[in-house]
């Protein structure tokens, strides 16, 4: 017991920073501990805090940046300072461009010595260095301040567009006395620190007059709409008006896959026709081609939803903004609607609806072809199967070909089950999304993890198995990046830069910690080997052998590679 603690009359920044953070609700914190945050941890531990302590900062702040997404509440990382804090802002970096509310708390040295630069134990300046990879970064120098700084930063965090925001503690806030009861009495929790931002009627109509006049409407799902949690009034804007709609990946499950209006089997086709797009909280990015180029039909005119005004115009001219946050705007739209008519093609659903099919018999005809070793679809064929039986469960997925072709067969039938890659594309996010959907949750959580993609953050198998957490993870092993079958263009015995071991036993790792492991090489085998995992809750590692010669290289988005004249 720290001799602050036993003193009545006195508190200190560490004992009242966990106080604020449990009055503003936060009830579990990711991270790794050292100096000076380790008896923050243990304090917030004591205080019914839930603290998941992890093998690497980086799956920490995923963990805390899924949480975010599936909660509208910051998931908390917490970081040693230097060393451990830059390993946490990649976390904090990727929840910011996604929108995941995510809070990083990270020790620090001395400010006095730090400005000096003279060299102290872990020294970096962080809240700087912060900046440009968040959406807002503060410091908190005095324990007299600790209730504004949380309330700012939670405020940071889940306000307007949500995003990452870092929040600098140094050493010697953590260890300032001040007198408790004064202390305690600036406490507080920020009221509405999400206020509804609701939309111009002026906007709502015109919009509804811009969709009035459409033939081949479409409207565009993304993960903005996925966090609004106004899953309801969406489904009922969709189909009362009855325009087909796509779902960006993590907007998958928002309507159920198999929805008879999802276009998702007819992508290409519903965005090289379609007349006018509603983007309901999706960006209009590398992700759509930035709504030009010879995907999209010319003369579309969009509709755009979204809560950031910068959003709007950002790459294409958009003849409909309604700028507020999606529930409100949703709200809206839903009672001016009766106001409308609609004159949409008679033919444009039934268009889509034969491509739809003819694509699902082209995607069975794959499914279906067997092979030995698996390939990525028949693999994936058994996975499908699986979470059509089991829909209530979280489905992790990072990797090349791995994310595209999972992405594309496995439907998803609730909202925010889908947890990938997201915007930029990163792998390393697997581990961490599946402990802090787990965690989170309470429910089974099945990773989907290219064999490179899994090494970004394997180690976690670890944290897995010690909280004993329902997660299984499927290991597509191709042995390597997009293939295994790479060439070194020397010629020498070096592998080519995409191999990796395609004989490596991932499901050897989880035996370390106490965890399932099973090696599978057939689609029954497989499929048992899933099952087994999520209907047991145990934590569970499949490696499942995949031909080397089955993937294309980048997955489906090859066409980024820079191209390079031939060296003759
Ligand atoms: P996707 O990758 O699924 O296309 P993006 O991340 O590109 O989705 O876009 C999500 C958009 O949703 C962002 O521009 C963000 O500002 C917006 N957004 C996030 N939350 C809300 C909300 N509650 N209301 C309105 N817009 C939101
Ligand atoms: N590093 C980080 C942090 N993010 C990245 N996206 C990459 C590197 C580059 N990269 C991809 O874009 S996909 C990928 C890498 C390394 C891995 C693909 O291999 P995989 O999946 O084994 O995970 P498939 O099934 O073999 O394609
Ligand atoms: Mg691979």
């Amino acid at each position: 017991m720290s001799p602050v603690e036993e003193n009545v009359s006195l508190t200190d920044g560490m004992h009242l920073l966990v106080k604020a953070l449990k009055l503003n609700g936060i009830d579990k914190i990711y991270g790794v501990v050292g100096i000076p945050v380790t008896d923050l941890a243990r304090e917030a531990q004591k205080q019914g805090i839930r603290y998941i302590g992890f093998r690497h900062e980086q799956s920490a702040g995923n963990a805390a940046a899924i949480t975010g997404f599936l909660t509208k509440k910051p998931g908390i990382c917490l970081t040693v300072s230097a060393p451990g804090f830059l390993n946490g802002l990649i976390s904090l970096a990727n929840a910011t461009v996604n929108g995941f509310p995510m809070i990083q708390i990270s020790g620090s040295s001395d400010r006095s010595i730090i400005d000096l630069q003279q060299g102290d134990y872990e020294e970096l300046d962080q809240m700087n260095i912060a900046k440009p990879f968040a959406k807002a970064s503060y410091r908190i120098n005095k324990p007299e301040d600790i209730a504004i700084g949380v309330a700012r930063t939670i405020r940071a965090a889940v306000s307007g567009k949500p995003g990452g925001v870092y929040l600098d503690v140094t050493a010697n806030l953590l260890q300032t006395a001040i007198d408790k009861i004064a202390a305690e009495k600036t406490l507080f929790s920020p009221e509405d620190p999400a206020p509804s931002f609701i939309p111009s009627r002026d906007s709502i109509q015109k919009a509804l007059s811009l969709l009035s006049k459409a033939k081949k409407p479409l409207i565009i799902l993304g993960k903005g709409a996925a966090y609004a949690q106004t899953d309801e009034n969406i489904k009922t804007f969709i189909e009362k008006t009855g325009i087909p709609f796509l779902p960006m990946s993590m907007a998958k499950g928002l309507l159920p896959d198999d929805h008879i209006q999802s276009a998702a089997a007819a992508r290409s086709f519903v965005l090289k026709n379609a007349d006018t797009v509603i983007l309901l909280g999706a960006r209009l990015n590398w992700l759509l081609s930035h709504g030009k180029g010879s995907h999209w039909n010319p003369n579309v005119k969009f509709i755009q939803l979204d809560i950031d005004p910068k959003e709007i115009d950002s790459n294409h001219f958009i003849a409909g903004p309604i700028v507020g946050d999606i529930a409100s705007s949703m709200n809206s739209l839903l009672e001016e609607l009766p106001n409308y008519s609609f004159n949409f093609d008679s033919n444009w659903n039934s268009s889509i609806e034969d491509i739809k099919k003819t694509n699902e018999v082209k995607m069975n005809e794959k499914l279906n072809l067997s092979s030995n070793p698996l390939n990525y679809y028949n693999a994936l064929k058994v996975v499908k199967e699986v979470l059509d039986a089991h829909r209530d469960i979280y489905l992790v997925n990072e990797g090349a070909n791995t994310l595209d072709d999972t992405r594309n067969v496995v439907n998803m039938y609730y909202p925010r089950r889908r947890l990938d890659c997201g915007t930029w594309g990163v792998m390393g996010i697997g581990m961490g999304f599946a402990i802090g959907a787990a965690v989170t949750s309470g429910k089974p959580v099945l990773a989907i993890e290219g064999d490179s993609a899994f090494g970004f953050s394997g180690m976690e198998i670890s944290t897995i198995c010690e909280y004993n957490l329902p997660v299984t993870i499927v290991v597509f092993n191709n042995g390597g990046i997009y293939r295994g079958d790479g060439l070194n263009l020397s010629g020498g015995s070096d592998p080519s830069p995409t191999t990796l071991m395609e004989t490596a036993r991932y499901d050897k790792l989880i035996e370390a910690f106490g965890g399932v492991p099973y090696n599978v090489s057939t689609g029954e085998e497989l499929k048992k080997a899933i099952v087994a995992g999520i209907t047991s809750l145990k934590p569970t590692l499949i490696n499942c052998i995949i031909d080397p010669k089955a993937g294309t290289e980048s997955g489906h988005i090859t066409s980024l590679n820079p191209k390079h004249l031939s060296d003759k």
